[in-house]
């Protein structure tokens, strides 16, 4: 499979990357490191990076301004993406070729190429597979690529502490440091808190609800972020600030939107990303992401991760 992408990159002059949409260090590290790699090999290729840009995450990469009718002759790369409908710039679809590059479970095969691997630990780590593969012994690892996959690679594994991580992402990653790009201003752009977020974590620890199946929840309404001035997008930084409690299971956090009640969903027992399809959502066996319409339905959801947790 990855013989079969090398050759594709080969054949095609244009290329365009594309992600999932409200993307994480992983879905730009694979994308924008994907760039970098591709260009190591063939300078004189077109890469454009499709998607909305991210404020947060411009430290890591910026996207391009891509006109409708290159689509039609340039092969299009999805990194990091399940499903279709989450794919960052909807063109992908006018694309004369199309490859899919994951880690999620393989719920909707698309692309005339698919290289799905649900044992990596990121889209970001089978970058840097492909790279080896195309690596020329001795040459030097690019800097720029090496700092966009390991963001990746560090974002998606909780800086290697998830279950995820194996044996290939700790080589990958000793490989990735060889390269001179900064990890401490890594970490500082990825996990910086800020005093609003902070004292919103001490609401969260004092207001979750532990059940005595395991499972857990919180409740972020409009008003509490108002009253903390944080973001729904914010909010998510802290949906792993009680993990380590003992004898936690599965937890979720819901966090009231515009139009819907976003659905967090984490879990260290029971897999939560069939729960996550019931309600619109997806994602990994350990982390998962769906929405409610109301409170009414944030019960139900309750109620089911307590039946996955007893
Ligand atoms: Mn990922």
């Amino acid at each position: 499979m990855i013989k079969d992408i090398i050759e594709k990159i080969k054949k095609w002059d244009s290329i365009i990357i594309h992600r999932h949409v409200r993307p994480d260090p992983d879905a730009i590290g694979s994308q924008a490191g994907l760039k970098k790699l591709i260009h190591e090999f063939f300078p004189e290729k077109q890469v454009l990076l499709a998607g909305e840009e991210e404020e947060s995450l411009t430290f890591m990469a910026h996207m391009d301004n891509i006109p409708d009718d290159e689509f039609k002759r340039s092969l299009v790369i999805i990194c990091d993406t399940a499903n279709t409908d989450r794919v960052d710039d909807q063109r992908y679809k006018q694309g004369a070729d199309m490859i899919k590059i994951d880690h999620h479970p393989n719920v909707e095969p698309f692309g005339t190429t698919m290289w799905v691997d649900p044992t990596a630990s990121s889209t970001s780590e089978m970058i840097f597979e492909l790279y080896l593969e195309m690596e020329i012994k001795g040459s030097k690892l690019n800097e720029e690529m090496a700092r966009l996959l390991y963001a990746g690679i560090v974002a998606d594994t909780g800086r290697f502490r998830f279950p995820n991580t194996t044996g290939k992402t700790f080589y990958y990653a000793g490989r990735l440091v060889e390269a001179n790009f900064s990890r401490p201003e890594i970490y500082d752009h990825l996990y910086e808190t800020s005093l609003p977020l902070l004292r919103l974590e001490g609401f969260v620890l004092s207001e979750v609800n532990v059940m005595p199946s395991g499972a857990a929840y919180v409740y972020l309404s409009k008003e509490t972020l108002q009253r903390f001035n944080v973001t729904s997008k914010e909010a998510a930084a802290i949906v792993n600030s009680f993990s380590t409690l003992k004898g936690l299971k599965a937890w979720v956090f819901f966090v009231e939107e515009e139009n819907d009640i976003r659905v967090r969903l984490r879990s260290k027992g029971p897999e939560i990303h069939e729960l996550a399809a019931r309600f619109n959502g997806g994602g990994h066996p350990m982390a998962s992401g769906a929405s409610a319409k109301d409170w009414a339905e944030t019960d139900e959801v309750i109620k089911q991760l307590n039946e996955l947790c007893m």
